[in-house]
């Protein structure tokens, strides 16, 4: 049964009709093909060749029309290239590091920003935050879009933030326990670095007063969220974006857990076919294609995620209109081929999580040897596990084994090590070593 909603203006976009909302969405967007046509000489011209003009844009369908763009246009348009407003309106950018080469720059004016918070207001409403909460923020300030992001939108909440920023875990865990912390906003990787640290400081994570932990820019599992849910009090909810749109708060998941709804009214979303481009029908999984509906410094029309999902309208207990997607589990990106077979760095999460005695830190390593690829996944056990037998120790290998067997049909070899063996990471972590090519830049 849909919960009793509460009328509030912040949220009443959440709520809005369907048909309203597609209303909305279309003069939003041919607002913002306007924009781009007539101030962004890469959009011009992409639309040019394909004889394109924005009176071509009479209905939301017609988006297919538009021509994609991916993450080389920011990069050969570096650093500005992009921005549809003069500078004098453009108050910040941030920018995401690449592998290789340049960052890609993203700018926003004051109204821009003023968005971004609303967004991320919207969630953290919708997860039931209110201005009573404490929220740490832990994530890393500066150019990359987390922690400013999700400051500013916590601070429009009017909760008290701790802008702690990454790194310093031992401080981290003083300020939770100290300020009477309800929020915490990092990677998932980072937040059980956490876990485990405030267990060696001996504090139970469950005595603290952490309700919430708003977790994203990186995969995770909905085997990593159970293991922090059984570890802490806190529901552990799922937050999605990227720079190139706005950062975090594109969409973001409500209490009840169920996939981030995306803010519709902002971002439009599609799913395509990553292979033929084609617009896939709803449900089916593919690339989330975003464009932006009111982006004034940077507007983006029908950019390329490279992020694998599906959208669902399938109505959330909440009520809200704005349609969800799947969890993203799995980046085209990350994606490596062994032995001809595609696997996800996630689906090596979801076979070790799934057996007991193991923790949540692990690494793959891909290597050649004669010529024969292997897949090595490194895997923290629980220190109640280390004084075992031998004979215990192997079985629990062979277990692990056969299920990352089961889920990506390859046999990997097992390395079982001590607790706080495997690197950390403060930020997004690095799953994959992949040793195989000495002229590949991991
Ligand atoms: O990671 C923005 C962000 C900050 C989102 C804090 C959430 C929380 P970028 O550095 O540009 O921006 O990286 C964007 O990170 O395309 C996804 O591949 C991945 N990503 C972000 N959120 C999630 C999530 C920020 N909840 C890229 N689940 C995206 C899975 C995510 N992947």
């Amino acid at each position: 049964m849909a919960n009793k909603i509460v009328f509030d203006p912040v949220n009443a976009p959440d709520f809005l009709p369907v048909e309203k909302l597609r209303e909305l969405q279309l003069t939003r967007l041919q607002q913002t093909v306007l924009r781009a046509y007539e101030r962004v000489p890469f959009f011009r011209a992409r639309m040019e060749e394909r004889n394109l003009t924005p009176n071509d844009i009479q209905k939301l369908e017609d988006i297919a029309k538009l021509p994609f763009s991916i993450k080389k246009d920011l990069r050969d348009t570096y650093p500005f290239g992009l921005f549809a407003s003069p500078m004098n309106e453009v108050v910040r950018v941030h920018a995401s590091s690449g592998t290789t080469g340049k960052p890609i720059v993203v700018g926003y004016t004051r109204e821009d920003l003023r968005v971004w918070e609303e967004v991320i207001v919207r969630g953290m409403k919708s997860v039931g935050m209110t201005s009573n909460d404490i929220v740490q923020v832990s994530y890393g300030y500066g150019l990359f879009t987390g922690g400013l992001g999700a400051h500013y939108g916590a601070e429009a909440l009017g909760a008290t933030v701790v802008p702690a920023s990454g790194g310093n875990t031992h401080r981290q865990i003083m300020l939770m326990k100290d300020f009477g912390v309800t929020t915490i906003c990092c990677t998932p990787s980072y937040f059980i670095h956490l876990i485990d640290q405030a267990q060696s400081m001996g504090i139970d994570m469950k005595s603290l007063s952490l309700k919430y932990g708003i977790f994203g820019a990186e995969p995770w599992t909905q085997e990593m969220r159970k293991y922090i849910e059984a570890n802490t009090n806190i529901k552990a909810i799922d937050i999605y974006g990227l720079s190139e749109i706005i950062g975090p708060g594109v969409a973001m998941e409500c209490i009840h857990q169920a996939g981030p709804h995306i803010f519709e009214d902002y971002f439009y979303p599609e799913i395509i076919d990553p292979d033929t481009g084609e617009v896939l029908p709803e449900g089916e999984q593919g690339e989330l294609v975003l464009t932006t509906l009111s982006k004034a410094a940077m507007p983006m029309i029908r950019y390329r995620t490279r992020d694998l999902t599906s959208l669902t309208t399938e109505r959330c207990a909440c009520g809200r209109t704005l349609r969800r997607i799947k969890r993203i589990s799995t980046r085209s990106d990350d994606m490596f081929i062994i032995r001809g077979v595609n696997v996800f760095p996630t689906q090596i999460e979801t076979a070790l999580l799934s057996i007991e005695g193991t923790l949540p830190h692990y690494q793959i390593i891909l290597r050649r040897e004669h010529n024969l690829d292997t897949l090595e996944v490194q895997v923290e056990i629980n220190d109640k596990l280390i004084g075992d037998t031998v004979s215990e120790v192997t079985a629990l290998e062979k277990r692990i084994c056969r299920s990352v067997e089961q889920i990506i049909g390859i046999r990997a070899i097992i390395k079982l090590v001590q607790p706080d063996t495997l690197q950390r990471s403060e930020g997004k972590i690095k799953r994959v070593c992949d040793l195989r090519d000495p002229h590949k830049i991991n």
